[in-house]
């Protein structure tokens, strides 16, 4: 079976320091707790970074560490103090994470740091390219490693490479502020499968991908240049049956078995019957919007004096990235308004902001959760956010309320907390009163379908169910490869070529013969196109013709001085070598005073989208034009044309980046035919790239040859993936 290797920042063990060497700590986050169950299933290794300063180390004691963690099939990245600085808490941290999180004013722009962040990529790519083998499978996690796709793709194009963002991706307004946003995406697009937490993180990754590299995208399939990629959301879960049961032990308890924080609890409850709690736990990071957080709560007590000395708000603050200037200033800010709102609303009995600034014991974070009355989480931008689910699974009794940032992602898995904009400090003084005073029964039936859902959708659902999108999308690849013109493949329909006795040749133009160009007209064939047309000319066996969806004129003026049969405006004239234009089939375009106006509004409407007006159909084209606006309004225009057409006997036909509407009853594939007939051809052979060359797929007699060009689904026999290997093949034909 084939492996499956992880590849995060960090390994799933920290490092100790003990007298005799070093201990392995085993982590117990969320993404390790939902990794661990996949790597070891899978027989892979982890690769990361163990959070020593390798330049703290003997060589003795590196290869000691190694050891250790490669017992636990952890292959370790060295980082150096100065690669910590520069690419982990530089470009990682002060780049990526703000701009992310929409802090640009945060963003550092340094190119230093920029350099190191390739460079550290590249060593963890290289780790992975020593163990992962031909056929395994590889899980790269979180924007500290968003070269590494590309990275491991460009040399062993056989490992399948899935990729998941814990973060936010960004709008393309802000994503586009970064120098280096083409190398990052292309870094991303090196893998096969990209996931994100939730649709809106997809949407904005895909439309980066679509302004910046111009790729076209079906739904969420990303047509890269030879390779299909696919965009999803896999909303992460976490270990909930491991809250749940500690959630009821740590209840279970006898008194003396208790934490002294659990006793401490009690006796705050026990004081009086309306006694409150608030909980807030979060990492000290400016995107949790804790200030805002503590603002609110002031505002609370303000409003609502008759809670003060009743309710409490325990505040976690674990600490993170001290060292980084706007993380001291946040740590300044959030000590004072504690201070402040401690000064004013409390007493000797009574403190109304409990505030730790420590990272708490597992047991101790599940007692905080399972006593609090209600959990007040706000971030400004959160990916996720787990604290909410972890505060869900360890809710036994099923009460209590969740006040919820709808900048969370979590939101969207959530609409039973009350949900509120972190900003809007009087909207969330009056969700802690709704909460506060949210009678039971409604309270256990929100957290009931809560429990339900989150119970549900575990850390290692969402780990099984990339896996298993990570395997289909290697079906879906595999289904191009099967139609893929390979070398063999090549070998026997040059075989079929040299014992034919009388060929007839279909060839499209643009997009098959010639790449597309912005403006149309300048898609001119050069010499090498001629060279390889005139080759195939050549052979008095072969009959020629380029069958295309533009106009006469166009065609007629570039192959002027080759002996080429053409048919034009998809099949409605046909000239063959030395003879006159004729039409093959009874058209006429008195449709065109009720058409054109329609797309006339269409052009005036989106800027760089423009008509072109052949002889028997009319075509907007929106390649010129802001491809998201565009591809909207291309669906507008064909809802809008479907209802006149009928009558009409007109038909609609999408090309790339164009829309036309011409007379019924013509297609290539009938032009073709009528082309062909009586013709005793014993060889066929068409090739295209777009929609209007599939009626020639389908309606060529069985045993012709049919290419498409691209990797969309097609019924075409064989795939060639771009215009250079169309040429490529047209050239070796008959060698
Ligand atoms: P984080 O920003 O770290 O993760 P979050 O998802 O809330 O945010 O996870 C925090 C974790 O730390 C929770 O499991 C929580 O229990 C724990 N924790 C918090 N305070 C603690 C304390 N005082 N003591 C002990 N443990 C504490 C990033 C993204 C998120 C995304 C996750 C997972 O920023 O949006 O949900 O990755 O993808």
């Amino acid at each position: 079976m084939s492996k499956l290797h992880i590849v995060a920042n960090r390994l799933p063990y920290s490092l100790k320091k003990e007298a005799d060497g070093y201990e392995l700590v085993e982590s117990v986050g969320g993404l390790a707790t939902g990794m661990k169950s996949v790597y070891t299933e899978y027989g892979g290794k982890w690769i990361g970074w163990s959070g020593v300063n390798s330049d703290e180390l003997s060589p003795q004691e590196s290869d000691a560490i190694d050891q250790k963690l490669l017992e636990k099939s952890c292959v370790t990245v060295p980082l150096s103090e100065q690669e910590i600085l520069e690419y982990y808490e530089g470009f990682s941290n002060k780049t990526v994470w703000p701009l992310f999180h929409y802090f640009t004013q945060y963003v550092d722009y340094s190119p230093v740091n920029w350099e190191a962040y390739k460079r550290v990529n590249q060593r963890f790519a290289d780790r992975v390219l020593e163990v992962a083998e031909d056929g395994d499978r590889v899980w790269v996690h979180d924007y500290q490693l968003l070269l590494v796709p590309e990275m491991i793709k460009s040399k062993k194009p056989n490992v399948t490479v899935g990729f998941f963002l814990h973060i936010p991706f960004p709008s393309y307004e802000v994503f586009r502020i970064l120098p280096w946003r083409m190398e990052l995406l292309k870094g991303m697009l090196g893998a096969d499968l990209l996931g994100f937490h939730i649709y809106d993180y997809e949407r904005h990754f895909l439309s980066s991908v679509r302004r910046l590299y111009g790729y076209e995208i079906a739904f969420n399939e990303i047509h890269a240049d030879d390779r299909i990629i696919k965009a999803d959301s896999f909303p992460m879960g976490i270990d909930y049956a491991k809250f749940k049961s500690t959630s009821a032990s740590v209840m279970q308890k006898t008194i003396p078995e208790r934490s002294e924080l659990h006793k401490e609890l009690e006796k705050y409850f026990m004081t009086s019957p309306d006694r409150r709690l608030i909980l807030s736990i979060d990492r000290l990071d400016y995107t949790k919007g804790i200030p805002q957080r503590l603002k609110a709560f002031r505002k609370f007590m303000e409003k609502y004096p008759e809670f003060h000395g009743k309710v409490t708000l325990v505040m976690l603050a674990v600490p993170s990235r001290g060292q980084v200037e706007e993380y001291m200033m946040l740590k300044k800010e959030v000590d004072e308004l504690v201070g402040n709102i401690n000064g004013t609303y409390g007493n000797i009995n009574y403190t109304p902001v409990w505030y730790f600034y420590r990272a708490m014991p597992f047991e101790n974070l599940v007692e905080l959760y399972n006593m609090s009355d209600v959990a007040l989480i706000t971030p400004l931008r959160d990916g996720m956010n787990l604290v909410a689910k972890e505060y869900v699974a360890s809710r036994g009794n099923q009460t209590g309320v969740i006040v919820l940032s709808e900048m969370a992602g979590v939101a969207k898995e959530m609409g039973e907390a009350i949900i509120i904009n972190p900003i809007n400090e009087d909207e969330i003084a009056e969700a802690l009163y709704r909460a506060l005073t949210m009678p039971l029964d409604e309270q256990k039936q929100r957290m009931g379908y809560l429990q339900e859902r989150i119970q549900r959708y575990s850390v290692f659902k969402w780990a099984g169910e990339f896996v298993d999108a990570l395997e289909n999308v290697k079906r879906i690849q595999k289904e191009f490869l099967v139609k893929k013109i390979t070398n063999s493949v090549f070998g026997e329909i040059n075989k079929r070529y040299v014992n034919a006795a009388k060929r007839a040749i279909f060839l499209d133009y643009d997009g098959t013969l010639t790449a597309f160009h912005k403006n149309p007209q300048e898609a001119t064939p050069n010499d090498e196109l001629y060279e390889i047309l005139n080759k195939l000319l050549a052979d008095k066996k072969n009959t020629v013709t380029i069958i295309s969806g533009r106009d006469r004129y166009t065609l007629e003026k570039w192959f002027a001085d080759v002996p080429i049969n053409l048919i034009c405006e998809h099949g409605v004239w046909l000239r063959k070598h030395g003879g006159e234009w004729q039409t093959l089939t009874n058209v006429n375009n008195d449709w065109m005073p009720v058409i054109r106006p329609v797309l006339e509004r269409f052009v005036d409407r989106t800027p760089g989208s423009f008509i072109e007006e052949k002889n028997y159909s009319l075509v907007w084209h929106y390649r010129k034009a802001e491809p998201e606006q565009s591809l909207i309004r291309a669906n507008e225009l064909k809802d809008e044309l479907l209802d006149l057409v009928g009558n009409l006997n007109l038909e609609i036909m999408e090309g790339s980046k164009v829309i036309e509407v011409k007379s019924g009853g013509i297609n290539k594939g009938i032009a073709a035919n009528q082309f062909i007939h009586n013709g005793n051809f014993d060889y066929l052979m068409a090739m295209g790239d777009d929609w209007t060359d599939e009626y020639m797929f389908k309606e060529l007699p069985d045993g012709a040859i049919t290419i498409k060009v691209g990797i969309q689904r097609t019924s075409a026999n064989y795939k060639l993936e771009s215009v250079d290997a169309v040429r490529k093949f047209l050239r070796n034909l008959g060698e």
